[in-house]
């Protein structure tokens, strides 16, 4: 299925979704953007150690196929999950916290930035592995059909991940056992620093799949309403048992691969054309055209999320590191 967008497509989505349901999408898109740059902000300071790779730029991937989700779903993030965890709506305090690695994170301090897990979301946790939580997508894929559920699976992943052995072993098993696994590749055209096209053989990615007869769409990553409509399709197709679909989104990352990354190996031109075409402004811009928003609505979403994030900040500041004993604490299933 190649790209496909038209403006009636695009008005008749505008109309169909409730406009709460519009504020809430962009609303989550406005806190991950802030939420991201306090971070980065954060790490300048050395509050955040470790690892952290910022989501700024993908925002309408998550917000999008989170939208098209229930409650009861299931999401694997990667190590740039702090904008897939936020989407899934984790408490955005805890999330701060985490990336201090304080002990009222939402892994308790001991996973940092690069896995924040949350049972309540459904949110089966962040991984620092190129492609590692692949298999495990299949795995709670395959729990959810041993249990005769109707969840769904998502399963987020970048360009990289498509050339590791995991991802040919999880779409292979997720299509022979028709599993409920919706595959979201975010291809944000680089791994670290190098571009796709020097990565893989075949750039296009989507055709990579054709092998495993799994169904599959390309999108504009950074349409929200796009993302949203194929999501709602893709979503279904799982939940009816008829398998997997594969996603992928191309999209953008702004910044560098992690903090650590000057990114030297583009152009600010490059930068600056996706910039154009911002995820954030693009669905503003249609939001107000349509109405459905006003200037006002703007002002008190920015004011909402300013508040939001600095109240992050300053919870993640205020509380305390883990005690020495939690050493021993949440290493095995059961204490021992
Ligand atoms: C198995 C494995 N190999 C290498 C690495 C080092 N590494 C970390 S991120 C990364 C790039 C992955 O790029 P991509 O999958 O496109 O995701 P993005 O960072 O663009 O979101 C690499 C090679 C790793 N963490 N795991």
């Amino acid at each position: 299925m190649a790209i496909t967008r038209s403006r009636t497509a695009e008005e008749e989505l505008l109309q169909k979704i409730p406009p709460e349901e519009h504020l809430q999408m962009y609303r989550s898109m406005v806190l991950i953007r802030r939420f991201e740059e306090m971070a980065g902000k954060m790490y300048m300071q050395a509050a955040i150690g470790g690892f952290c790779h910022l989501y700024i730029g993908q925002e309408a991937v998550a917000v999008g196929i989170q939208s098209a989700l229930r409650p009861d779903d299931y999401v694997m993030g990667t190590y740039r999950e702090h904008g897939q965890i936020l989407a899934a709506g984790s408490d955005p305090k805890a999330v701060m916290a985490e990336l201090f690695g304080k002990v009222t994170g939402v892994s308790r301090g001991k996973g940092g930035s690069m896995h924040l897990f949350d049972r309540e979301k459904n949110f089966m946790g962040g991984t620092a592995i190129v492609g590692g939580n692949l298999p495990i997508a299949a795995g709670v894929g395959f729990a959810i059909k041993y249990r005769g559920g109707d969840q769904v699976c998502v399963c987020y992943f970048g360009d990289g991940a498509v050339n590791e052995g995991a991802f040919h072993e999880s779409l292979n098993i997720a299509a022979l056992w028709k599993l409920p696994v919706l595959f979201v590749c975010e291809n944000n055209l680089y791994g670290m620093g190098t571009q796709v096209t020097r990565a893989s053989a075949v750039p296009d990615l989507e055709r990579r799949v054709v092998g495993y007869g799994i169904e599959s769409a390309q999108v504009d990553g950074m349409d929200l309403l796009a993302i949203r409509k194929l999501a709602d399709t893709a979503v279904q197709e799982c939940r009816s048992g008829r398998g997997p679909f594969f996603i992928e989104a191309k999209t953008y990352r702004y910044r560098g691969h992690s903090m650590a990354d000057p990114a030297t190996y583009r152009t600010k031109e490059e930068v600056e054309e996706w910039r154009v075409r911002d995820p954030i402004t693009r669905y503003e811009k249609q939001l107000l055209g349509a109405g459905i928003l006003n200037d006002d609505d703007i002002q008190n979403v920015s004011r909402e999320v300013d508040e939001i994030v600095e109240e992050s900040v300053r919870f993640a500041e205020e509380s305390p590191l883990p005690a020495p004993h939690e050493l021993y604490t949440d290493v095995y299933a059961a204490e021992i």
